[in-house]
Protein backbone atom coordinates (compact mmCIF):
# COMPACT_ATOMS: atom_id res chain seq x y z
CA UNK A 1 0.00 0.00 0.00
CA UNK A 2 1.43 3.23 -1.48
CA UNK A 3 2.16 6.06 1.87
CA UNK A 4 -0.59 8.27 0.50
CA UNK A 5 -2.98 5.42 1.09
CA UNK A 6 -1.85 4.41 4.67
CA UNK A 7 -1.72 8.05 5.71
CA UNK A 8 -5.18 8.57 4.69
CA UNK A 9 -6.34 5.46 6.32
CA UNK A 10 -4.40 6.76 9.23
CA UNK A 11 -5.87 9.90 9.58
CA UNK A 12 -9.70 8.18 8.83
CA UNK A 13 -8.55 5.66 11.75
CA UNK A 14 -9.26 2.58 9.75
CA UNK A 15 -5.74 1.70 11.16
CA UNK A 16 -5.43 2.74 14.53
CA UNK A 17 -3.65 1.94 17.64
CA UNK A 18 -0.25 3.53 18.21
CA UNK A 19 2.12 0.45 17.58
CA UNK A 20 -0.01 -0.53 15.01
CA UNK A 21 0.15 3.18 12.81
CA UNK A 22 3.75 3.00 13.73
CA UNK A 23 4.56 -0.05 11.97
CA UNK A 24 2.30 0.45 9.17
CA UNK A 25 4.13 3.39 8.65
CA UNK A 26 7.38 2.01 8.39
CA UNK A 27 5.68 -0.71 6.25
CA UNK A 28 4.68 2.12 3.71
CA UNK A 29 8.07 3.36 3.36
CA UNK A 30 9.91 0.33 3.10
CA UNK A 31 7.39 -0.44 -0.14
CA UNK A 32 7.88 3.16 -1.50
CA UNK A 33 11.97 1.93 -1.48
CA UNK A 34 11.03 -1.28 -3.17
CA UNK A 35 9.16 -0.26 -5.61
CA UNK A 36 11.63 2.47 -6.84
CA UNK A 37 13.93 1.51 -9.84
CA UNK A 38 15.22 4.54 -11.08
CA UNK A 39 19.45 5.13 -10.10
CA UNK A 40 18.89 8.27 -8.48
CA UNK A 41 19.29 8.93 -5.25
CA UNK A 42 18.21 12.49 -5.06
CA UNK A 43 14.97 11.64 -6.74
CA UNK A 44 14.40 8.42 -4.05
CA UNK A 45 15.74 10.74 -0.98
CA UNK A 46 12.88 13.42 -1.98
CA UNK A 47 10.48 11.00 -2.54
CA UNK A 48 10.86 8.81 0.79
CA UNK A 49 11.11 12.35 3.13
CA UNK A 50 7.56 13.61 1.25
CA UNK A 51 6.22 10.47 2.16
CA UNK A 52 7.79 10.43 5.49
CA UNK A 53 6.70 14.01 6.12
CA UNK A 54 3.21 13.06 4.99
CA UNK A 55 2.78 9.59 7.42
CA UNK A 56 4.13 11.49 10.47
CA UNK A 57 1.42 14.74 9.56
CA UNK A 58 -1.48 11.78 9.35
CA UNK A 59 -2.21 11.69 13.29
CA UNK A 60 0.10 13.99 15.65
CA UNK A 61 0.03 12.42 19.08
CA UNK A 62 1.39 9.12 18.91
CA UNK A 63 5.30 9.17 18.94
CA UNK A 64 5.28 5.64 18.57
CA UNK A 65 4.92 6.67 14.27
CA UNK A 66 7.70 9.51 14.38
CA UNK A 67 9.94 6.75 16.85
CA UNK A 68 8.92 4.44 14.00
CA UNK A 69 9.48 6.26 10.63
CA UNK A 70 12.82 7.77 12.21
CA UNK A 71 13.65 4.58 12.58
CA UNK A 72 13.36 4.21 9.02
CA UNK A 73 15.28 6.22 7.73
CA UNK A 74 18.41 5.52 10.70
CA UNK A 75 21.86 5.76 8.93
CA UNK A 76 20.91 6.75 5.65
CA UNK A 77 22.22 10.39 5.22
CA UNK A 78 25.66 9.33 4.04
CA UNK A 79 24.84 6.92 1.63
CA UNK A 80 26.22 7.63 -2.02
CA UNK A 81 24.24 5.33 -3.87
CA UNK A 82 20.56 5.13 -4.75
CA UNK A 83 21.07 0.95 -3.78
CA UNK A 84 22.28 1.36 -1.05
CA UNK A 85 19.94 3.71 0.36
CA UNK A 86 16.86 1.62 -0.95
CA UNK A 87 18.63 -1.71 0.91
CA UNK A 88 18.87 0.38 4.06
CA UNK A 89 15.42 1.76 4.29
CA UNK A 90 13.74 -1.46 3.65
CA UNK A 91 16.14 -3.31 5.94
CA UNK A 92 15.64 -0.92 8.86
CA UNK A 93 11.61 -0.73 8.16
CA UNK A 94 12.01 -4.80 8.47
CA UNK A 95 14.01 -4.54 12.32
CA UNK A 96 11.44 -1.80 13.19
CA UNK A 97 8.60 -4.09 12.66
CA UNK A 98 9.91 -6.98 14.05
CA UNK A 99 11.32 -5.52 17.41
CA UNK A 100 7.92 -3.97 17.98
CA UNK A 101 6.42 -7.36 17.44
CA UNK A 102 9.23 -8.94 19.65
CA UNK A 103 8.41 -6.14 22.53
CA UNK A 104 4.68 -6.74 22.31
CA UNK A 105 5.10 -10.73 23.04
CA UNK A 106 7.54 -9.31 25.83
CA UNK A 107 5.51 -7.37 27.18
CA UNK A 108 2.49 -9.69 27.58
CA UNK A 109 5.15 -11.98 29.37
CA UNK A 110 6.15 -9.43 31.98
CA UNK A 111 2.78 -7.97 32.55
CA UNK A 112 1.31 -11.07 32.61
CA UNK A 113 2.90 -11.35 36.31
CA UNK A 114 0.81 -8.62 37.68
CA UNK A 115 -2.35 -10.39 37.15
CA UNK A 116 -3.20 -12.65 39.94
CA UNK A 117 -6.11 -15.50 39.57
CA UNK A 118 -9.72 -13.62 40.69
CA UNK A 119 -8.44 -10.32 39.48
CA UNK A 120 -11.20 -7.74 38.14
CA UNK A 121 -8.97 -6.03 35.44
CA UNK A 122 -10.40 -2.79 33.85
CA UNK A 123 -9.07 -1.03 30.68
CA UNK A 124 -9.80 1.77 28.69
CA UNK A 125 -9.69 2.21 24.78
CA UNK A 126 -8.26 -0.84 22.54
CA UNK A 127 -4.62 -1.27 23.22
CA UNK A 128 -2.21 -4.11 21.93
CA UNK A 129 -0.17 -4.11 24.20
CA UNK A 130 -2.74 -4.16 27.43
CA UNK A 131 -4.40 -7.27 25.48
CA UNK A 132 -1.22 -8.89 25.10
CA UNK A 133 -0.63 -9.03 28.94
CA UNK A 134 -3.99 -10.08 29.41
CA UNK A 135 -4.02 -13.13 26.74
CA UNK A 136 -0.85 -13.89 28.02
CA UNK A 137 -1.94 -14.46 31.23
CA UNK A 138 -5.41 -15.89 30.40
CA UNK A 139 -2.57 -18.42 28.27
CA UNK A 140 -1.21 -19.11 31.89
CA UNK A 141 -4.20 -20.70 32.98
CA UNK A 142 -4.84 -17.57 35.22
CA UNK A 143 -8.38 -16.35 35.92
CA UNK A 144 -9.68 -13.11 35.88
CA UNK A 145 -11.87 -10.96 34.32
CA UNK A 146 -11.74 -7.43 32.76
CA UNK A 147 -13.96 -4.34 32.65
CA UNK A 148 -14.05 -2.43 29.18
CA UNK A 149 -14.70 0.96 29.00
CA UNK A 150 -16.88 2.15 25.96
CA UNK A 151 -14.34 4.63 25.51
CA UNK A 152 -16.18 7.46 23.37
CA UNK A 153 -16.84 8.73 20.83
CA UNK A 154 -14.80 5.96 18.34
CA UNK A 155 -15.85 2.92 20.98
CA UNK A 156 -13.09 1.33 20.89
CA UNK A 157 -14.11 -1.07 23.78
CA UNK A 158 -15.78 -2.83 21.55
CA UNK A 159 -13.01 -3.89 19.54
CA UNK A 160 -11.75 -4.76 23.31
CA UNK A 161 -14.54 -6.59 24.27
CA UNK A 162 -14.38 -8.61 20.75
CA UNK A 163 -10.73 -9.34 21.57
CA UNK A 164 -11.28 -10.28 24.65
CA UNK A 165 -14.06 -12.21 24.03
CA UNK A 166 -11.93 -14.16 20.89
CA UNK A 167 -9.74 -15.37 23.93
CA UNK A 168 -11.96 -16.85 25.88
CA UNK A 169 -11.87 -13.94 28.74
CA UNK A 170 -14.77 -12.82 30.60
CA UNK A 171 -15.38 -8.87 30.07
CA UNK A 172 -18.03 -6.61 30.84
CA UNK A 173 -18.90 -3.27 28.81
CA UNK A 174 -19.44 -0.70 30.70
CA UNK A 175 -19.76 3.23 29.42
CA UNK A 176 -16.70 5.44 30.06
CA UNK A 177 -18.94 7.53 32.86
CA UNK A 178 -19.28 4.08 35.01
CA UNK A 179 -15.83 3.88 35.57
CA UNK A 180 -15.65 5.19 38.92
CA UNK A 181 -19.25 3.32 39.95
CA UNK A 182 -16.72 0.26 39.57
CA UNK A 183 -13.74 0.91 40.37
CA UNK A 184 -14.22 0.40 44.35
CA UNK A 185 -14.16 -3.71 43.38
CA UNK A 186 -11.48 -4.02 40.75
CA UNK A 187 -8.01 -4.85 41.64
CA UNK A 188 -5.80 -3.73 38.55
CA UNK A 189 -6.08 -0.89 35.19
CA UNK A 190 -4.06 -1.64 32.37
CA UNK A 191 -3.77 0.72 29.66
CA UNK A 192 -1.59 0.94 26.82
CA UNK A 193 0.24 4.68 25.67
CA UNK A 194 0.56 6.54 22.86
CA UNK A 195 3.13 8.52 24.16
CA UNK A 196 5.00 8.79 27.71
CA UNK A 197 7.01 12.05 28.02
CA UNK A 198 10.36 12.32 29.63
CA UNK A 199 8.85 13.18 33.06
CA UNK A 200 7.06 9.79 33.43
CA UNK A 201 3.34 11.02 32.22
CA UNK A 202 1.02 9.20 29.85
CA UNK A 203 -0.35 10.76 26.98
CA UNK A 204 -3.60 7.96 25.92
CA UNK A 205 -7.11 7.53 24.89
CA UNK A 206 -9.05 10.64 26.27
CA UNK A 207 -10.46 9.53 29.67
CA UNK A 208 -7.56 7.75 30.67
CA UNK A 209 -6.73 10.56 33.28
CA UNK A 210 -10.30 10.13 34.65
CA UNK A 211 -9.59 6.47 35.05
CA UNK A 212 -5.87 6.79 36.93
CA UNK A 213 -7.93 9.72 39.31
CA UNK A 214 -10.35 7.04 39.87
CA UNK A 215 -8.02 3.99 40.73
CA UNK A 216 -5.65 6.39 42.53
CA UNK A 217 -8.82 7.20 44.84
CA UNK A 218 -9.47 3.46 45.28
CA UNK A 219 -5.81 2.50 45.62
CA UNK A 220 -5.82 0.12 42.86
CA UNK A 221 -2.72 -0.55 40.86
CA UNK A 222 -2.70 1.84 37.56
CA UNK A 223 -0.73 -0.23 35.31
CA UNK A 224 0.64 1.15 31.81
CA UNK A 225 1.87 -1.55 28.72
CA UNK A 226 4.02 0.43 26.16
CA UNK A 227 6.92 -0.41 24.25
CA UNK A 228 9.89 1.41 24.58
CA UNK A 229 9.23 3.48 21.01
CA UNK A 230 5.94 4.84 22.83
CA UNK A 231 8.46 6.82 24.56
CA UNK A 232 9.28 10.53 23.39
CA UNK A 233 12.75 11.81 22.86
CA UNK A 234 10.62 15.06 21.71
CA UNK A 235 9.86 15.54 25.18
CA UNK A 236 13.48 15.53 26.58
CA UNK A 237 13.87 18.66 24.41
CA UNK A 238 10.70 20.44 26.56
CA UNK A 239 8.38 20.08 23.80
CA UNK A 240 4.85 19.42 24.45
CA UNK A 241 2.58 16.48 22.99
CA UNK A 242 0.05 17.33 20.65
CA UNK A 243 -2.92 16.46 21.56
CA UNK A 244 -4.99 15.64 18.84
CA UNK A 245 -8.57 17.26 18.34
CA UNK A 246 -11.14 15.27 15.84
CA UNK A 247 -14.40 16.76 13.70
CA UNK A 248 -17.24 18.05 16.21
CA UNK A 249 -19.48 15.08 13.76
CA UNK A 250 -17.62 12.45 15.69
CA UNK A 251 -19.45 13.49 18.67
CA UNK A 252 -22.96 15.37 17.52
CA UNK A 253 -24.50 14.87 14.01
CA UNK A 254 -25.30 17.90 11.81
CA UNK A 255 -28.21 19.48 12.91
CA UNK A 256 -28.11 17.93 16.76
CA UNK A 257 -27.55 21.36 18.26
CA UNK A 258 -27.76 24.61 17.01
CA UNK A 259 -24.77 25.73 15.14
CA UNK A 260 -23.69 28.70 18.33
CA UNK A 261 -23.03 25.34 20.04
CA UNK A 262 -19.08 24.34 20.06
CA UNK A 263 -18.15 21.07 20.50
CA UNK A 264 -14.41 20.28 21.84
CA UNK A 265 -13.20 16.77 20.98
CA UNK A 266 -9.57 16.45 22.09
CA UNK A 267 -9.13 12.51 21.48
CA UNK A 268 -6.02 12.23 23.93
CA UNK A 269 -5.28 13.42 27.58
CA UNK A 270 -1.85 13.31 29.68
CA UNK A 271 -2.23 11.19 32.91
CA UNK A 272 0.35 12.79 35.42
CA UNK A 273 2.88 9.90 36.46
CA UNK A 274 1.83 10.24 40.29
CA UNK A 275 -1.18 8.14 39.32
CA UNK A 276 0.70 5.63 37.49
CA UNK A 277 2.21 2.78 39.22
CA UNK A 278 4.29 0.82 36.64
CA UNK A 279 5.34 0.81 33.32
CA UNK A 280 5.88 -2.59 32.00
CA UNK A 281 8.02 -1.96 28.75
CA UNK A 282 10.06 -4.53 26.63
CA UNK A 283 13.02 -4.08 28.85
CA UNK A 284 11.47 -4.24 32.30
CA UNK A 285 8.78 -2.95 34.62
CA UNK A 286 9.87 0.25 35.38
CA UNK A 287 8.45 3.36 37.23
CA UNK A 288 7.10 6.13 35.57
CA UNK A 289 9.97 8.23 36.42
CA UNK A 290 12.63 6.03 34.51
CA UNK A 291 10.98 7.47 31.25
CA UNK A 292 13.82 9.70 30.82
CA UNK A 293 16.56 6.46 31.58
CA UNK A 294 14.53 5.00 28.94
CA UNK A 295 14.63 7.75 26.18
CA UNK A 296 18.45 8.23 27.21
CA UNK A 297 19.47 4.74 27.06
CA UNK A 298 17.24 3.09 24.35
CA UNK A 299 16.26 5.88 22.08
CA UNK A 300 19.34 7.86 22.26
CA UNK A 301 21.78 6.98 20.13
CA UNK A 302 19.26 6.22 17.82
CA UNK A 303 16.77 8.99 17.60
CA UNK A 304 17.89 11.48 19.73
CA UNK A 305 21.14 13.23 18.29
CA UNK A 306 20.42 11.81 14.86
CA UNK A 307 19.32 14.64 12.85
CA UNK A 308 18.61 12.62 9.55
C1 LIG B 1 -5.70 4.17 20.76
C2 LIG B 1 -5.17 4.26 22.15
C3 LIG B 1 -4.38 3.09 22.65
C4 LIG B 1 -2.89 3.35 22.38
C5 LIG B 1 -2.04 2.12 22.61
O1 LIG B 1 -6.26 5.37 20.30
O2 LIG B 1 -5.30 5.25 22.82
O3 LIG B 1 -4.55 2.94 24.03
O4 LIG B 1 -2.73 3.77 21.04
O5 LIG B 1 -2.39 1.10 21.70
P1 LIG B 1 -6.83 5.46 18.80
P2 LIG B 1 -1.37 -0.09 21.34
O6 LIG B 1 -7.91 4.43 18.67
O7 LIG B 1 -7.34 6.86 18.68
O8 LIG B 1 -5.67 5.19 17.85
O9 LIG B 1 -1.01 -0.73 22.65
O10 LIG B 1 -2.19 -0.99 20.44
O11 LIG B 1 -0.20 0.51 20.65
Amino acid sequence: MSADDVAERIKSMEIRGAAEIARRAAQALKEEAEAYQGKDLKELRSRMERSRDLLIASRPTAISLWNGVQYVFKDTSKLTSAEEYRAKVMDNADTFIRRSRNALRTIGKLGANRIRDGDKVMTHCNSKAAIAVMAEAWAQGKRFEVFATESRPWRQGVLTANDLANLGIPVTMIVDSAVRYVMKDLDLVLVGADTIASNGALINKIGTSQVALAAHEARVTFTVCAETFKFSPRTIYGEMVKIEERDATEIVKAGEVPPQVKVFNPVFDATPPEYIDSIVTEIGVIPPYAAYQVIVKELGQEFMFNEE
